[in-house]
């Protein structure tokens, strides 16, 4: 077999250094944390001071303590949604979201796959810092358990915290191992791994570390819903804001749909009758089978009607409670479209317009829908073109809440943008992405956005009489040339040389760790 080549930068990194914090104000949380004063004298110095900031009057906003429901789709493309342009069909509750709130135009997921992006999310580290840069969604313990990260932050705040889902940053059923709790989420329900999340019939599913036996035939996704909305009554009923994480599987991956809507989608689209979606569920415990779909265009239809009900009922339930004022709801996507299990994002326009699907760094794999709904606060209908990303969210939320921000963020607040348009809002030199595919060092990437400006280039196996290294960089203006098919980098050697430099600058290259070639 031939050796992989080196790539022409320091090791693809995968997993990150430890890095000090920004201020001594954040220590990190244990579960079940309490923040009465009788427990303050027991902690060390700094977080003594931290907590003692949360009970000076004054220093927390003067509003009610907002809930927090986030919906992370997974592998939903920007022209998924009908307010984003899709045609073929309609999501009318998640479109609420928007119409009812703000539509970000110009939205970056924190990678191009699930696991980085997820990371990167939790972190509010940028892709070039972050610990994760590929798929190794079923290694534990990827998250650096000295960092404060998203669901900490709502602990702190006194906030009920839950998870339903896909977790992807490692298994979530391992005694003794990381996973959702162990990151400050009180409660999970969802998939035990990410490699299991590829079916939605598994055997088993995972809620609150312990393996339960999935009923045959059950769909976990409605499942997981359930058990969200109950989560969200529940924290109502006990007087506690709450964060609802809610990391869907939706729609990636096997086109599994729940039967009655894929029976009704098939007879929208009985042309492709004879399409037979497949997806192998590789790795895991070896005892996962993944069914086969009969039209997948139908599935991938009735996927989105599905998780379109589902957003219905949750705002149906926010009316319902009485806190429809008081929630904030974000709407968005881990990565672009994807290609898999028969799948068609061509049909479906899923990429809206922009080149590029999952695993690329073209905007059709990192830009991604954002809608956030908060009556009351954000004014309905407005769109944004405000350039913002993933690891923007931790920042937001501490702004929200008046706490710190954990030193490892790279993030700058949204919030302003929520509240009201106007020069309150900071913007981001240029953005940065990195990815490098988990096992596989030949598929490498790198893109940034700088204002109008798209830089890309990627790796370049070796071929017959060339070496193995980056390809060119490649320079776009997204304004006139939203798909990127017009590289201006031979008329822009000054714009090539500054993209260069941000690539280096943004890009931390991390010594003795596992290379991504030689990860098992
Ligand atoms: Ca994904």
């Amino acid at each position: 077999m031939a050796k992989a080549p080196k790539l022409p930068i320091e090791n693809p990194p995968l997993l990150a250094r430890a890095k000090p914090l920004r201020s001594g104000n954040w220590t990190r949380s244990t579960r079940n944390k309490s923040t009465n004063l009788s427990q303050l004298e027991k902690l060390p110095h700094m977080k003594k001071l931290f907590l003692s900031l949360l009970f000076t009057p004054g220093l927390l906003l003067a509003e009610k303590k907002p809930n927090i429901i986030y919906i992370l789709a997974d592998d939903l493309g920007l022209g998924d949604l009908s307010i984003y342009g899709q045609k073929e069909f309609k999501t009318p509750n998640i479109d609420r979201i928007g119409t009812e709130g703000i539509k970000f135009t110009a939205h970056y997921s924190g990678n191009t796959v699930c696991s980085p992006s997820r990371a990167v999310l939790l972190t509010g580290q940028q892709p070039g810092e972050v610990a994760v840069r590929g798929n190794i969604g079923e290694a534990d313990g990827l998250l650096d358990p000295k960092q404060v990260i998203l669901p900490e932050v709502f602990k702190h705040a006194g906030y009920a915290t839950g998870a339903f889902g896909k977790w992807g940053l490692g298994h979530t059923h391992k005694p003794g191992k990381p996973n959702p709790l162990t990151h400050g989420f009180d409660e999970f329900c969802g998939w035990k791994s990410q490699t299991i999340a590829h079916t939605y019939y598994p055997t088993t599913y995972v809620h609150n570390g312990k393996e339960i036996p999935l009923e045959k035939g059950k769909y976990l996704h409605d499942l997981i819903m359930d058990h969200s909305m109950e989560f969200i009554e529940r924290s109502v009923k006990d007087g506690k804001p709450f964060f609802c994480y809610i990391p869907t599987a939706v729609p990636h991956a096997a086109m599994h749909a729940p039967k009655h809507l894929h029976q009704k989608w098939r007879k929208v689209y009985p042309q492709f009758d004879h399409v037979i979606g497949k997806y192998t569920v590789h790795g895991g415990n070896g005892i996962e089978t993944c069914e086969d779909v009969i039209n997948p265009i139908a599935g991938f239809a009735a996927m989105i009607e599905n998780l379109d009900n589902q957003i219905g009922d949750i705002l149906a339930l926010l009316k319902k409670l009485g806190i429809d004022d008081s929630t904030l709801v974000i709407f968005t996507s881990d990565n672009g479209a994807h290609l898999e299990g028969g799948h068609d994002p061509k049909f479906w326009n899923s990429s809206g317009s922009l080149r590029g699907h999952k695993r690329d760094m073209h905007e059709g794999g990192i830009r991604t829908p954002m809608l956030a709904r908060w009556p009351g606060v954000i004014a309905p209908g407005r769109t944004t073109t405000h350039i913002s990303a993933f690891w923007d969210v931790l920042p937001t939320m501490c702004e929200l809440l008046g706490l710190p921000v954990p030193e490892q963020s790279d993030g700058i607040s949204f919030l302003p943008t929520l509240r009201a348009p106007g020069s309150l809002q900071k913007t981001h030199d240029h953005l940065y992405f990195e990815f490098c595919k988990g096992q596989n060092q030949y598929i490498f990437s790198q893109a940034v956005r700088k204002g109008k400006w798209k830089a890309y280039r990627e790796f370049q196996k070796p071929r017959k009489g060339q070496k193995a290294g980056m390809k060119p960089l490649e320079i776009y203006n997204l304004d006139v040339d939203p798909f990127e098919k017009n590289d201006l980098a031979q008329q822009m050697p000054e714009l090539v040389a500054e993209m260069k430099a941000l690539i280096k600058k943004s890009h931390t290259p991390l010594s003795g760790q596992p290379r991504a070639g030689k990860m098992k």
